[in-house]
């Protein structure tokens, strides 16, 4: 095995940790804004597999990172469930809402979801075909809770309150929706695993608001249950789990659930982190997006801090979050050289 990724989430400690960033095919490089400028959105652009693709490719081409990340989005699955999906520019995304039974009673089933995620497929197959050969193609899905939170509310929400509520107000159907998510989930990730996908990334970017019982039952254990499932078809797949925000919720995340990595984000020190994740096994992460952004001494010096806290264990370097739309591509060459030691 000689991608450094895989090897990083097999637990080796590498000299080097292997780099890719959150949204590295994004609105910050200019190649991207033309690619989606030419697709007309930014659906049309996840349903056009060689636009996709092409998208996928322009950050390892720029940068030369150990992975790719597959271009698609968390939202394409209430898409294929049935729900309304629509991007209003500078806004975020909007969907038709679940919040009743009836609202629920016309989704489709999870085996359906294909119908629609096909052209998703085809962007993994061409993106295996043509990525070179050092670089690690990962799948991603959103976890359930996380896209329950976009079904229930109908668009982004700070605090999830509508999520919340439909969990305090209604928990059997709120449980029965996160049952069609999770199914769904296990379906798709199985699907882009069939066509090259070699790791698969589980993003419960809201797992933060969930505490204590709801913490386990919405968030470690869905996780448990997809990654099982996930490892019983494809023996030996490697899973980053990325419980957002969870806090004193990270430690020992990856062993009760199975992930072979957790992605940390900016909430917690480097130093933390390494001392309360890492003794379980390879952490991804987590240098704040901001030094994107603002660059300099403080990039170098913050990209070294993270390096040598997570140094004497398995580790993929990323940032905490999703790169900005207003980041120096600059930034992220002087990241990278940091990291490798230029
Ligand atoms: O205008 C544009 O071009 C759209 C911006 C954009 C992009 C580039 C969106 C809309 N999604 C994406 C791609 C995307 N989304 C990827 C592709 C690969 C990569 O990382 O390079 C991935 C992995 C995601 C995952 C995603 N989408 C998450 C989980 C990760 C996270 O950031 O916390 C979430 C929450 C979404 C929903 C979403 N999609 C887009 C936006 C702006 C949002 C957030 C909406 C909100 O909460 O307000």
């Amino acid at each position: 095995m000689t991608k450094l990724l895989l090897r990083a989430l097999a637990g080796e400690t590498l000299p080097v940790p292997p780099i890719w960033m959150m949204r590295q095919a994004g609105r910050y490089l200019p190649e991207y804004r033309a690619t989606r400028a030419e697709a007309g959105d930014f659906l049309k652009l996840c349903y056009n597999p060689e636009l996709a693709a092409e998208v996928t490719l322009q950050p390892i081409r720029r940068y030369g990172f150990d992975a790719a990340i597959l271009f698609a989005d968390i939202l394409l699955v209430p898409q294929a469930l049935g729900a309304d999906l629509w991007f209003v520019t500078g806004e975020g995304p909007r969907l038709s809402t679940v919040t009743t039974q009836a609202d629920f009673d016309v989704l489709k089933p999870a085996s359906m979801i294909h119908d629609t995620l096909g052209p998703v497929y085809e962007t993994v197959r061409i993106l295996s075909r043509e990525l070179p050969a050092e670089t690690t193609l990962i799948g991603f899905a959103g976890a359930p809770w996380t896209v329950a939170t976009y079904m229930i509310a109908g668009r982004g929400t700070p605090d999830q309150g509508p999520a919340h509520a439909l969990k305090d107000e209604n928990r059997p159907l709120f449980e029965a929706l996160l049952e069609r998510i999770t199914e769904a989930t296990i379906d798709y990730l199985s699907m882009q695993v069939e066509a090259g996908a070699e790791v698969v990334k589980l993003f419960d970017s809201w797992a933060g608001s969930l505490k204590g019982e709801d913490f386990n039952a919405y968030a470690l254990e869905p996780a448990k249950r997809i990654i099982a499932e996930l490892k019983a078809r494809h023996p030996g797949l490697p899973v980053i789990a990325f419980p957002r925000e969870a806090g004193e919720g990270y430690i020992g995340f990856a062993r009760a659930t199975g992930a072979d990595c957790v992605a940390i984000d900016n909430s917690v020190s480097p130093k933390w982190a390494a001392e309360h994740v890492q003794v379980d096994g390879c952490v991804q992460g987590n240098l704040d997006p901001k030094h994107m952004v603002t660059g300099g001494e403080a990039l170098v010096r913050a990209t070294r801090e993270v390096v040598e806290a997570f140094r004497n264990g398995p580790h993929i370097f990323n940032l905490g979050h999703g790169i900005t739309p207003d980041a120096d591509p600059e930034n992220v060459q002087l990241m990278i050289d940091t990291v490798r030691g230029a």
